[in-house]
């Protein structure tokens, strides 16, 4: 059979006796214990795992009890909200899963009442429903006179009893105050009967309700007007503009220097300037006649006659002869001749057309065009002044309250 073990944590102001408390329930005497100067003594969470000493429990249960240093430390070394952390922290982290009992602390010899704080600070820590696992411890009866102690307890069963949460009166036994056997019997069977009144806390309940309180904490400083600090931030952006823009560039034109009407018009000019004046050198074939002369001599002698006298007398005359004979002889060969030439209208139309006048021309063109342009706006910008956890403890204490629905 599985051992039952039990989760018992005690809650209250420092020096109300808390630490006695469990010294006296496990018999162990490990915790240390204020020595009366009203100096806080315990300063972290321990456990101490003690068999259940006067059988409070069924079946010979496992205790495990959890000490806890008091708020209001007197040396203010841990604030009441790190108590309370580090309380949660630890029993979220034990591997229980419940809390069976929490025992709430009120010295009666004290003149203020703390017990509505522990309460709230109760309630912060786990949330409404741990006040049915509440038993108010009230120490320190012995200090005082029967008639305050009475009218004290009054007040207690005022803060009590709407609650339904059970209280006991505790004397400590290794204090001053020695207490008999009986009554220790009697605060051991007011605590046992205390018991049978509780329900366990459920420690999943602890980090769901963790969890809801974040959520309204989160949502009450969304909803805080006055944590809300507007101010006027300039906002430096950049945009980018595209556009279009005509832009004007020199272009560079070869044309036909004449339109076909000019050509013909200035063809016509050019060939009537030239009046078949223009020599041209041209080859040409020609047929050669040739005329031979020849020449001979013609030698003719005379004789003639003396009158009286015959004398021979003999006189020898040349004559030339021309003796003209045309010959035909004809040739052909190929000469170079100079010869005028009238050009046809259209070879001065053909190069006309071939003339080209080059020129430049401004022209227009469409061109898109991008641009980054750094602009500042105005812009209305939201802080928040305290972060959600300023809110953790007012959510806690209205949920707390039980009012869920309204954060
Ligand atoms: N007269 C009297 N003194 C008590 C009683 N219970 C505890 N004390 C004394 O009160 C002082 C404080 O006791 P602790 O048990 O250390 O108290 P605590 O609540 O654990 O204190 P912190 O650890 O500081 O939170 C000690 O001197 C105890 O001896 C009691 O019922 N009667
Ligand atoms: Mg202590």
């Amino acid at each position: 059979m599985l051992q039952l073990t039990l989760v018992l944590a005690v809650l209250g102001p420092s020096q109300f006796g808390k630490s006695s408390f469990i010294n006296l329930l496990s018999g162990f005497y490990s915790l240390q214990v204020g020595t009366g100067d009203g100096i806080s003594t315990t300063l972290e969470v321990q456990e101490v795992k003690a068999p259940d000493r006067f059988n409070l429990f069924p079946e010979g249960a496992e205790v495990r009890f959890l000490d806890v240093p008091g708020y209001g430390d007197s040396d203010i070394r841990l604030k009441d909200e790190q108590i309370s952390e580090s309380i949660k922290y630890r029993l979220v982290g034990m591997d229980s899963r419940k809390l069976d009992v929490l025992f709430v602390f009120q010295s009666i010899a004290e003149s203020t009442m703390s017990l509505r704080s522990t309460f709230v600070h109760a309630e912060e820590m786990f949330g409404p429903s741990i006040l049915q696992s509440i038993i108010v411890v009230l120490t320190k009866g012995d200090l005082v006179a029967p008639a305050m102690l009475e009218k004290r307890i009054r007040i207690v069963d005022n803060i009590c009893r709407p609650k339904h949460i059970p209280y006991i009166t505790w004397a400590d036994n290794s204090t001053d105050s020695i207490i008999d056997e009986e009554q220790l019997k009697k605060q051991l069977a007011d605590l046992k009967a205390a018991l049978t009144l509780l329900k366990s806390y459920e420690m999943t309940e602890m980090q769901a309700y963790e969890g809801k309180v974040e959520q309204s904490a989160r949502e009450m400083r969304l909803n805080d007007p006055s944590n809300i600090i507007r101010q006027e931030v300039n906002v430096t952006y950049a945009e980018i503009i595209t556009y279009n823009e005509t832009e004007t560039y020199e272009f560079l034109v070869i044309k036909p220097k004449f339109t076909e009407a000019e050509v013909q018009q200035e063809a016509k000019r050019l060939q009537s300037l030239q009046e078949n004046q223009e020599l041209v050198s041209v080859s040409k074939e020609i047929t050669e006649t040739v005329v031979e002369y020849e020449t001979y001599t013609v030698t003719e002698s005379t004789v003639r006659w003396a009158f009286f006298i015959i004398i021979p007398y003999r006189k020898t005359e040349y004559y030339q002869v021309q003796k003209v004979r045309p010959v035909n002889k004809q040739s052909t060969k190929t000469v170079q001749i100079l010869e005028y030439r009238e050009q046809p209208l259209e070879h001065f139309a053909e190069s006309l057309r071939k003339e080209e006048v080059c020129t430049t021309e401004l022209r227009e063109r469409l061109v898109e065009k991008t641009k980054v342009v750094t602009k500042v706006k105005t812009e209305i910008s939201e802080t928040y002044k305290r972060d959600w956890t300023h809110y953790k403890s007012q959510a806690a204490e209205i949920l707390a309250r039980g009012q869920w629905k309204q954060v």
